[in-house]
């Protein structure tokens, strides 16, 4: 079961597998790569789809009939499907600052145009998801931006672009990925909980989600498992993106597994324990130490190493002396209502506690994280 099936539901950016590599120091360390590889070469791998940005796919207008008709082929021949697509608003010059919360207004309806178009090549390729990564929407410094009037404009661009998703019919739901900074200074909606707060502030805030990444909560010192928990409970984990980083530094998009480990443990062992049911996605960016051999290894490595942390998750549930170790620490008390069926705050408040007693009861977490830990090593 450590080899990936389409049924494992992974998917990969094109623009993952298709880095040359070009990073702030230097240029492209490897040659471009046409889609039509990376569906086919990912197929035989074992994913189950790809994703993309309008400019991955469809960088200009001349080949851009030659181009889709190329791309469709080879996800008829392979069976691959488009499960998200999204648009680029960061990399070309207009987008310098921001694309819907640039202070030009020009830009901001360049911008809605730009991801308009790409929502109809979404749903004509059968996307469910569409991500919406606002990698400039910030500032380098203090007055540049109103943040204010930022949220507002954040707010019209999902307001107008959810209407036209409904207007057309679409089956599309919108993800938003939150991340505290790089390329911008800072960049707004910086964490999960930023990016939570605004959906509910939104016109149709039930057809926005997250799309959480690894490696965005960790550079702002984040719980990745418990952020994604927490999406989960409000119903907003609509995609992920899975990655691997050391920390807060800048967004490293390691292969899945690599950097925080453990971190990847409760990852996966929170989205195969609390129901959800989307793609797993990878961002991540082979190194540009990596020929093209090393890129589709890292790829591998990416399914194989979810594959197994699933493993050791469910043999971590699984085990009696985990069990036995969840009911010491009381972890599924918790799903107890604090004040039971037919009481109100006045029984409790009636109540006489023995709190030195209560004080000198122990957790025994220590010993839970441990069993888990012999679970990850491989030493049970
Ligand atoms: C940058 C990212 C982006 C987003 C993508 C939308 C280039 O740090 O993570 O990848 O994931 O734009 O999915
Ligand atoms: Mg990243
Ligand atoms: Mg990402």
């Amino acid at each position: 079961t450590r080899t990936p099936t389409p049924a494992d539901r992974f998917s990969f950016g094109l623009w993952t597998v298709g880095w040359q590599g070009v990073d702030v120091f230097g240029g492209a360390v490897r040659e471009p790569m046409d889609p039509v590889e990376a569906v086919h070469k990912l197929a035989e791998l074992g994913a189950a789809a790809v994703t993309f940005h309008d400019d991955d796919l469809v960088p200009d207008d001349a080949t851009r009939d030659a181009t889709l008709a190329r791309f469709r082929d080879a996800l008829t021949e392979t069976g691959m499907g488009v499960e998200m697509a999204t648009t680029n608003l960061f990399g070309a010059a207009v987008f310098k600052d921001g694309a819907f919360t640039a202070n030009d207004r020009d830009v901001r309806r360049y911008a809605l145009a730009k991801a308009a178009r790409n929502i109809d090549l979404a749903a004509e390729l059968g996307a469910t998801t569409y991500v919406f990564w606002g990698g400039r929407e910030g500032a380098e410094s203090g007055a540049a931006k109103d943040i204010g009037a930022a949220l507002e404009r954040y707010k019209e661009g999902m307001d107008t672009l959810c209407a036209y998703v409904k207007e057309q019919g679409y089956d599309l739901r919108f993800a938003i990925e939150p991340k505290p900074n790089e390329p911008r200074g800072d960049i707004l909606l910086p964490t999960i909980g930023h990016a939570l707060a605004l959906i509910s502030e939104l016109e149709h805030s039930e057809m926005v989600g997250l799309n959480p990444e690894v490696g965005h909560e960790e550079m702002a010192g984040l719980n990745f498992a418990a952020g994604i928990a927490q999406a989960l409970w409000h119903g907003k984990l609509f995609h992920v993106d899975l990655n691997g980083q050391h920390g807060p530094r800048y967004d490293q998009d390691l292969r899945f597994g690599a950097g925080n480990l453990r971190g990847a443990f409760w990852t996966v062992d929170t989205l195969e324990t609390m129901g959800y049911d989307g793609y797993l996605h990878f961002d991540y960016k082979p190194p540009r130490t990596e020929d093209v051999e090393g890129v589709w290894e890292s790829a591998r490595a990416c399914m194989a190493n979810y594959l197994v942390l699933k493993e050791k998750a469910a043999a971590f549930r699984a085990d009696p002396e985990v069990q036995e170790a969840l009911a010491t620490s009381r972890v599924a008390e918790l799903s107890q209502p604090t004040i039971g069926a037919g009481e109100t705050l006045a029984d409790v408040r009636a109540e006489s506690f023995d709190v030195e007693a209560l004080a000198a009861r122990g957790c025994a977490f220590e010993r839970l994280d441990q069993l888990a830990m012999d679970h990850l090593l491989g030493v049970r």
